[in-house]
């Protein structure tokens, strides 16, 4: 029996990654640390709390007797490190939390993890790994900085490596707007506040992983999608303002790309890496699933306009006329500052040593999605009760 602690699963990837584990694999403990910032909601994890394999502390990862106490209270045989801040706006508005969460934070995980490991020398004197906690840090493709769009339109995105092409098989839609790709070579090269907390977070943990052996992974995703979203970021954000008939606020000309990945994807991924990786490796997960901003705006209104016109029940959610949703409801807003321009990844290593790839094509995700949204409304209305309409007011 192996026994996870999970740091902000009441969070979007995080939750995700709790209902995931706990249905793929019978026999397992869980332990879920979250302080419930703005962002984390038990909510969203209401019906895995009620699992007898989960036990849930409302601990800040940066609280080092609380962090002490939990290690030593549990057998903790994986750490996942979801917990962060993770809003580049917000990064932009007020970076030190970020610096506090995302590194300092991280470093208490890892020193407490580093307690339950047996280290012993080799002939040299050099530290050895022998067994305790294995430790995942879940990082992001912006710690890479930012690629150039080569194209105006997508382009058929094409695998020349015959090993990468056996694994990723029929997978439609392959879509690229440029010719450069983040690999794990690629030199770090953080431009937000945000980006530049993850870079910290990243390189602390490769620091006690090369210093003490400590068994590391790292992993590093493009932007997920898919239910329990907050709806801060782009495209919970646009199918709520819909809903109300709000303005849909896209940033600069809108052609800003991101890579999409579904979140249960980038889940099955992490689980794989952590279970069976080569120690200290970090791996890309991507979602060879490139958009402009604009296109995902005018994709989830044309979808969310045919949805509600083919069911009733959906209309109910509704709060304007369905005749308002359109394109008119786009508003160019001014643009992010420093706002990187694509990022786009390739998850050659992962598919190559772990078989994995990212299943989901954008436009089955982005169906599903918007689906989950009209089907929960009340968590919507749920997690905007707080501090977020004095944030929506500030920000639009
Ligand atoms: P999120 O903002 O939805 O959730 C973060 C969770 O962490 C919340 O439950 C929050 O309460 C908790 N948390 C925040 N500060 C904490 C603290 N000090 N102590 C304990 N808990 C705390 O974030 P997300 O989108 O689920 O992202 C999860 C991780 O994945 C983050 O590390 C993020 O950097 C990374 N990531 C996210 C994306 C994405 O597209 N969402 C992409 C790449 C990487
Ligand atoms: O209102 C908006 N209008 C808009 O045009 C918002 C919220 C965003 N945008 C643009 C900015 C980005 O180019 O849409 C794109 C996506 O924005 P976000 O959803 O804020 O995501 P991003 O900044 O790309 O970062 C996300 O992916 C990488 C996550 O929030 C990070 O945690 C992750 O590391």
């Amino acid at each position: 029996m192996k026994t996870y602690l999970i740091t902000g699963a009441a969070g979007f990837i995080g939750a995700n990654f709790l209902k995931y584990i706990l249905k793929k694999h019978e026999d397992i403990k869980v332990i879920v640390v979250d302080s419930l910032t703005y962002a984390g909601n038990l909510g969203t994890i209401k019906e895995e709390l009620k699992d007898s394999r989960v036990k849930f502390e409302k601990v800040d990862i940066r609280n080092r007797k609380e962090i002490e106490r939990i290690f030593s209270e549990n057998k903790v045989d994986y750490v996942v490190n979801f917990a962060a801040e993770s809003h580049v706006d917000r990064s932009i508005e007020n970076p030190q939390i970020f610096l506090e969460t995302n590194i300092l934070g991280t470093q208490n995980l890892l020193d407490n993890a580093k307690k339950s490991w047996t280290i012993s020398k080799d002939e040299n004197g050099y530290p050895v790994y022998r067994e305790g906690v294995k430790y995942l840090q879940v990082s992001t493709d912006e710690v890479y900085g930012s690629l150039s769009k080569d194209y105006d339109e997508p382009i058929d995105l094409i695998i020349d490596d015959e090993d990468v092409k056996k694994v990723v098989k029929n997978r439609k839609n392959l879509k690229t707007y440029g010719d450069k790709f983040f690999t794990e070579e690629n030199p770090v090269d953080p431009r937000s506040p945000y980006s530049a907390s993850k870079t910290g977070a990243d390189h602390i943990v490769i620091a006690y992983g090369e210093t003490y052996k400590l068994p590391i992974n790292i992993t590093r995703c493009s932007n997920n999608y898919g239910p329990y979203h907050f709806p801060e970021k782009l495209i919970p954000l646009m199918i709520k303002n819909i809903l109300e008939g709000k303005k849909l606020p896209v940033y600069g000309k809108g052609d800003n790309v991101r890579d999409w990945l579904y979140v249960e994807d980038h889940c099955k991924g992490i689980d794989l890496v952590l279970r069976e990786a080569k120690l200290r490796e970090i791996y890309n997960i991507g979602g060879l699933n490139e958009e402009k901003n604009i296109n995902i705006v005018k994709l989830i209104i044309d979808i969310l306009k045919e949805e509600i016109t083919n069911n009733d029940e959906y209309r109910k959610v509704l709060k304007t006329d369905i005749s308002n949703i359109n394109y008119d409801l786009i508003t160019y807003v001014q643009d992010r500052l420093g706002h990187d321009m694509r990022y786009a990844i390739n998850p050659s290593k992962i598919a190559k040593d772990l078989s994995w790839y990212p299943e989901t094509d954008f436009e089955t995700g982005i169906r599903k999605t918007v689906k989950w949204y009209l089907e929960n409304q009340d968590w919507v209305n749920e997690v905007v009760s707080g501090d977020y309409q004095k944030y929506y007011d500030r920000m639009y």
